[in-house]
């Protein structure tokens, strides 16, 4: 049998972490594309790096970038991969409102790219493509829960940039027949989730406050709710929507969907500490029942210009077509996060390590 090869973009993501491990442990020889950057990124890679020098070596790292038709292009025939994971993006959907126009240039153009790069070098059989497609698709989403069919309502130029990066691989395999296919992924969190995502500002904070280095959370909506999962049972599907007999788009979900409020409750009770809310709008502060400190406060810049009020997948075609459900649930996803920032908070840890 010949070695799988994959190249994933994005490498040095939370997502593109636990899918090199992952690969490297199903016996993969992993490329990941990561950018130049003036300090040190690949923190969350580290611990599966070995010298290329070395022998036995099967992950190799790669400068790359998706706003660089010609880097993909070279990329694409020097490693010869059977399987594309397109993981890279801008994807912070906040930020997208201050950068829209690179974020459409990364997010949607570089899709583009990456599928033409394929094209030009006539690897449209031979190639399996992965694109990181996502439930802030749906936006203002016309139905609850979201499946395949639901129609989507892009609400930031990151989700209307992934809106055409979904329709790209859609046409490309329409049109060339190529293995390609979307994981409709919905929010999926971990230790070592970027840092001013929700979930995981929340978590630092809380650790943060538990050791008296932070005395304050702010935060923006505290309403939107969104369906959690954990980031290792979503790279194993995004490996399983490869493996399918045939190219298809699926949505990966829990099907339990919660508020950023009941996250930061859960996440404080962790420490001990049960919060009660007071107060309205942007005045509303969470305070620690037990001592009367105001730990959680609002801040309008947090707020999004549009924003996503309610996102809860279906994931029922998944499980029947390729055996995929989530194995964490909400309350472990937030206790694992905890745990693991407050290890780090009292110095026990590296600050991204997969394993903490
Ligand atoms: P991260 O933000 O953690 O990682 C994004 C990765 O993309 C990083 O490696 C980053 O590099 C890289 N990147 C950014 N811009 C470029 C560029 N121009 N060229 C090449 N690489 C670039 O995201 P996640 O791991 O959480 O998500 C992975 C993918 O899945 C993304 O496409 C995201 O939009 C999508 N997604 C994520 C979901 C989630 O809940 N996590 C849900 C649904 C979809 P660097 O480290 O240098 O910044
Ligand atoms: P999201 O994740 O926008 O769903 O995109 P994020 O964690 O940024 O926001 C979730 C919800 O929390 C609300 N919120 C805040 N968000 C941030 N970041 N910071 C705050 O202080 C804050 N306060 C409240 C937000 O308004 C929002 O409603 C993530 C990314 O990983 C995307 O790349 C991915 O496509 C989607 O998930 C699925």
């Amino acid at each position: 049998m010949t070695e799988k090869v994959a190249l994933i973009t994005g490498v040095t993501g939370q997502d593109g972490a636990y899918l090199a491990d992952l690969l490297l442990r199903k016996g993969y020889i992993v490329h990941g594309v990561k950018r130049r950057s003036s300090s040190f990124n690949t923190e969350r890679v580290d611990d599966i790096y070995v010298d290329p020098h070395e022998r036995g070596a099967r992950f190799f790292l790669h400068y790359g970038d998706l706003t660089d038709a010609t880097n993909l292009i070279r990329l694409v025939q020097e490693t010869r991969p059977s399987e594309i994971y397109n993981l890279g993006a801008q994807s912070h959907v906040q930020v997208s409102f201050e950068t829209p126009e690179y974020t459409g240039n990364a997010d949607a153009l570089g899709t583009l790219r990456l599928l033409e790069a394929i094209r030009i070098l006539g690897m449209e059989k031979s190639v399996r493509f992965y694109q990181a497609s996502t439930s802030e698709l749906y936006g203002k989403a016309r139905e609850v829960p979201q499946s395949e069919t639901t129609p989507f309502h892009p609400r930031s130029p990151y989700a209307a940039a992934k809106l055409y990066a979904y329709w790209i691989t859609v046409n490309y395999r329409e049109a060339y027949g190529m293995f390609a296919a979307n994981g409709i992924l919905f929010n999926h969190e971990s230790p070592t989730r970027g840092e001013t995502f929700v979930t995981r500002k929340i978590t630092r904070a809380v650790a943060s406050i538990q050791y008296g280095l932070q005395d304050t959370l702010y935060l923006g909506n505290l309403d939107a709710r969104r369906d959690w999962g954990h980031a290792r049972d979503y790279v194993e599907g995004m490996w399983r929507i490869l493996q399918h007999s045939e190219a298809d788009d699926f949505v990966l979900a829990t099907g339990e969907a919660h508020s950023v409020r009941e996250f930061v409750e859960l996440a404080f009770a962790e420490t001990g500490r049960s919060i009660r809310w007071q107060g309205e709008g942007v005045d509303e502060v969470g305070v620690d029942a037990g001592s009367g400190t105001v730990l959680v406060r609002i801040d309008r810049r947090y707020f999004r210009p549009t924003e996503v009020d309610f996102l809860l997948g279906d994931p029922a075609k998944a499980k029947a077509r390729l055996g995929w459900s989530h194995t964490t649930g909400f309350r472990d996803l937030v206790a694992e996060m905890v745990q693991a920032d407050l290890a780090r908070a009292a110095g026990g840890t590296r600050q991204n390590s997969r394993s903490a």
